[in-house]
């Protein structure tokens, strides 16, 4: 027999001396190099009812990444919180998740913001090993990562800060996760076993993967006078004109 002969059985084992054989192989076969004493090797395939691919080789779930904010409008010396969640939606567990943002390190460094306090939010169940750590310094981060995150269950965490203004301007910013991708090269990183990042997405609108903004406000501003209000005004100022005229005039008779 040349090759591998493939049976409609569920599982069948066949061994097969060495040959050109690739053309032949069913799909979800697994084959096995064995050596054979005395020199050479054999072929051992076995049909299977499963993808014939490594379970480390298959990409990781699809995760749903958001960056929520507690408020979009800030006054200026008030607090507000962001949110990084992670959202496991596939049906494998997904492996080293890293959450990275630079962009709310950059305002604080820039003075638009201050750190105040950082905490984990959810931590998927049966973790071992969770972390955030922030350098609010010059190129700094708040780096975040929890080892694994099982299928339907959610990782999260929150950062909080202070506005410091000035009112008006806004601060834009976007986080990015990495996930464990065993057996896809990603030459965009240093850890070839990484997909490709994830931006974060502002779950507060309809835009899919946009970053969250925020603005800072000041005083709330005076309503605009009407005309009627104006005559009021204008009638009030002359009421009080005429008591300052009244005052001097008793003063003026005291004298
Ligand atoms: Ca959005």
């Amino acid at each position: 027999m040349r090759g591998i002969t493939s049976l409609a059985a569920a599982a069948l084992l066949v061994t097969a001396a060495i040959s050109p054989v690739a053309a032949q192989i069913a799909p979800n076969t697994v084959i096995t190099r064995t050596d054979v004493p005395g020199g050479g090797e054999s072929l051992t395939a076995m049909e299977t009812d499963v993808p014939a691919t490594d379970p480390q080789d298959s990409p990781a779930p699809p995760i749903q990444f958001t960056k929520s904010v507690s408020q979009h409008q800030v006054a200026v010396g008030g607090k507000v919180t962001y949110l990084f969640s992670a959202t496991n939606t596939g049906s494998t567990t997904a492996d080293v998740v890293q959450i990275i943002d630079t962009d709310v390190v950059a305002a604080i460094v820039a003075g638009y913001l201050t750190f105040v306090s950082q905490d984990f939010v959810s931590l998927p169940e049966g973790y071992s090993f969770a972390i955030i750590e922030t350098n609010t310094g010059i190129g700094g981060k708040i780096e975040s990562e929890v080892d694994h995150i099982p299928a339907g269950t959610t990782y999260s965490f929150e950062v909080v800060v202070q506005v410091n203004g000035p009112p008006g301007a806004s601060v834009t910013n976007q986080a990015t996760l990495t996930v464990n991708c065993p057996g896809v090269v990603n030459p965009a990183v240093e850890d070839d076993d990484t997909c490709p990042e994830i931006s974060s997405d502002d779950p507060d609108t309809p835009a899919v993967g946009d970053p969250t903004v925020i603005t800072f406000i000041g005083l709330v501003p005076a309503p605009a006078i009407g005309a009627a209000a104006f005559g009021m005004l204008f009638a009030t100022l002359l009421v009080f004109g005429s008591w300052r005229v009244r005052i001097k005039r008793v003063i003026a008779m005291r004298d």
